[in-house]
């Protein structure tokens, strides 16, 4: 048998080099994302530390029936970042109670994709169509599939809109908008402010699947870009920005050293004590949420929090 390593797509090689080569180091946080850190992504939402993805179930649990009676049928269902289908799950079972539901998953992984439409598919009065690809251009193509007198929901879950940077999270809601009609609803999951001893050991959990997380990225540049990394030479840093209330991930040179990699033809050289900045994660307060959402042309009409992990999901109305 033989196994095919792929390279890096050359818009991500390209972002690899500019991150490199940069006063401040930085790579794309998409980069965590390959198989194995998908993985160990789910494994961090077990952790005891990492409150955020249990939250964001709970409350979807508790409160499925009402997120449901907030809007009006018939609705088709999509979602950005399918996940697992594990949180959307009560969700559309409670939707399913009152119409037959067609609901899109939209990722850009086949593996997260097929694990969603294995754990829907029990779930009867449900019709699931994964679609592969881009978020907004998904979002596209199931809304051109809406049958007529249908509204659409969107479920953006999990708080993957902190991961973007704020300018990037205004326009990628305006775009989501723009997929969408006037009276369509927007579930938009955040994670709000909390205090640094509840956020920092959420980040560099004491088991060390974060630092495995965030490590596997020079793993994959090492097996995709004909990288050099040695990772016992770095180590796994979170730290929390007050200001900007933002998570951050580092990977900091435990030395100086120098790093080859070959598909961007450079050696990298590194301070001892210098990071790579791999992830932020934006926490945000809840003004901060309708002020992103009527900046994008939403109006928030509701909203459910947890009270253990404090949490937010609010539901938008496009206006
Ligand atoms: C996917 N995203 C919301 C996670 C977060 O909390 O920002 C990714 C993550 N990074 C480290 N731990 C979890």
């Amino acid at each position: 048998m033989t196994t095919r390593v792929l390279g890096l797509e050359p818009e991500l090689l390209a972002e690899v080099k500019a991150g490199l080569t940069a006063t401040t180091k930085k790579l794309p946080a998409s980069l965590l994302y390959d198989e194995l850190g998908t993985a160990l992504f789910e494994a961090i939402s077990y952790l005891p530390e990492y409150g955020l993805t249990r939250a964001d179930e709970r409350i979807l649990r508790a409160n499925a029936g009402a997120i449901m009676r907030a809007l009006t049928p018939p609705l088709v269902v999509a979602e950005l970042g399918s996940g697992t289908g594990r949180k959307t799950r009560p969700l559309l079972e409670a939707l399913a109670s009152r119409q037959s539901v067609s609901y899109y998953p939209i990722d850009i992984s086949p593996t997260a994709l097929e694990r969603c439409e294995t754990e829907l598919a029990a779930v009867s009065g449900v019709k699931t169509t994964a679609i592969q690809g881009d978020y907004v251009q998904g979002l596209l193509e199931a809304a051109s599939r809406r049958p007529p007198g249908h509204q659409m929901l969107v479920l953006f879950l999990g708080s993957t809109i902190g991961n973007f940077e704020p300018g990037q999270a205004d326009s990628f809601l305006r775009d989501v908008r723009r997929a969408l009609r006037e009276g369509d609803g927007l579930l938009l999951g955040t994670d709000l402010v909390k205090p640094a001893a509840m956020l920092v050991p959420a980040y560099d959990d004491p088991l060390g699947v974060t630092a495995a997380f965030n490590k596997n990225l020079l793993t994959r540049l090492n097996r995709e870009a004909g990288a050099s990394f040695d990772l016992a030479r770095f180590r796994h840093e979170a730290r929390w920005r007050e200001t900007e209330r933002r998570i951050e991930m580092h990977l900091v040179a435990r030395r100086a050293h120098e790093v080859r990699v070959g598909a961007i033809d450079r050696a990298i050289a590194f301070r001892e004590g210098e990071s790579i900045w791999t992830e932020s994660s934006y926490k945000f307060r809840l003004e901060d949420v309708d002020r992103l959402a009527k900046s994008a042309h939403f109006e928030p009409v509701a909203r459910w929090t947890d009270s253990e992990w404090p949490f937010a999901e609010t539901l938008l109305r496009a206006r």
